[in-house]
């Protein structure tokens, strides 16, 4: 069978140190099950705008678009406009490739202490903190129109435009209730806010309640965003799937991993679903600037990202051996990182994944 050809844009801070560790797993894993990776690096990001004033060249995505898939470590750098980064590598990506599902799985890991445990009587475990976030990933607040205007005036002022489509949000609805229905709780919270937004969150409403006519056996129901975030925190076993616009799908998402340990353990997938563009997959975290060169940044979200890859790629079994790899080594809790208690770095970390991939054959974990 022919390789599986892989861009990796390893980018900025800790990207490129969580990658180059991630790698060697995503490898072996794939070698056990005889499916073949062929790595492609980009050296893209913020040394490369420094030194021609775009993140990518402008042909990008024009050579990432033959592409089975994109690996992105993380871009942005404290000298470097952070929307300089953002705006001109992961959402052009996004749109280009119309990757309109971002899932973040939000799981507490068994093992792990949760940040609240024993706080206010939450069930922080790792059977009542199970969910996944589906952001919608290719419009909303994230489309860049806007102006800054009377710069340096006392009248100066900024505008933000967001537009939401019905057609973009019920495709995005249409995914996480499908996810929804095939997962044994079949729960969804729908985050809005159209008690304030009474255009664009009164349409999402609208929409949402449409398509879930189409899944009888999804229970859901719409939440503020800030009481779902609430909820999170008070009861995160009365939730499951959460859908969620592009900003408050990226903010709740980050709450997940906090409460579930730290960012660093969160992986993310840009689905085009269809197939007809490559999807990309990243840890949720950013560059981390104050650790990076550390050789400590946390590489699990990044090597998970890579286990969502390889089941998007259809190489199932070598993605269950390396999400059970991982799950085992944070269950044994002697190599961590030392943002979760550990004293390990990066790349023990993934070495101790690595070596336990042989013995994690078998049926992919449930989703
Ligand atoms: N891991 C990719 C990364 O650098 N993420 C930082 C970030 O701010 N991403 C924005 C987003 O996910 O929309």
């Amino acid at each position: 069978m022919s390789p599986h050809r892989i861009a990796v844009l390893a980018g900025d801070g800790i990207g490129p140190e969580v990658v180059e560790a991630a790698l060697p797993v995503l490898e072996a894993a794939a070698g056990l099950e005889g499916v073949d990776l062929d790595w492609v690096h980009f050296p893209w990001g913020c040394d490369h705008w420094q030194a021609t004033g775009r993140m990518m060249p402008e042909d990008g995505l024009d050579r990432l678009r033959p592409f089975d898939a994109i690996f992105l470590g993380a871009v942005g750098r404290p000298d470097v406009p952070d929307h300089v980064s953002v705006r001109g590598l992961i959402l052009p990506i996004r749109r280009a490739f119309d990757q309109y599902v971002n899932l973040r799985p939000m799981e507490l890991l068994p093992g792990l202490s949760p940040v609240l445990a024993g706080r206010g009587g939450a069930p922080f475990s790792p059977e009542s903190f199970r969910m996944v976030c589906v952001r919608e990933n290719s419009e909303g607040e994230y489309v860049g129109l806007g102006g800054r205007f009377d710069q340096g005036t006392r009248d100066e002022r900024a505008e933000q435009l967001s537009v939401f489509t019905r057609r973009g949000i019920e495709r995005v609805a249409r995914y996480a209730f499908r996810l929804a229905d095939g997962r044994p709780r079949r729960l969804l919270a729908s985050a809005t806010k159209s008690n304030a937004w009474q255009h664009a969150m009164v349409l999402w409403d609208e929409v949402v309640e449409e398509v879930a006519r189409d899944f009888p056996r999804v229970s859901w129901r719409p939440y503020h965003v800030d009481a779902l975030a609430a909820r999170m925190v008070s009861h995160p076993d009365s939730l499951d799937v959460i859908l969620a616009s592009n900003l408050f799908g990226d903010i709740l998402s980050d709450l997940g991993a906090a409460l579930t340990g730290s960012l660093g353990l969160a992986p993310g997938a840009n689905l085009n679903p269809e197939g007809t563009h490559p999807s990309m997959f990243e840890p949720i975290h950013g560059s981390a600037p104050d650790i990076a060169g550390q050789g400590i940044a946390n590489p699990i979200g990044t090597i998970w990202a890579g286990a969502l890859m390889l089941d998007h790629l259809g190489a199932q079994g070598a993605a269950g051996r390396v999400e059970r790899a991982l799950r085992a080594v944070v269950a044994d809790g002697t190599v961590l990182t030392p943002e979760l208690g550990g004293r390990a770095g990066t790349m023990e970390v993934a070495e101790a994944v690595r070596l336990r991939l042989a013995d994690a054959g078998g049926a992919p974990p449930p989703s």
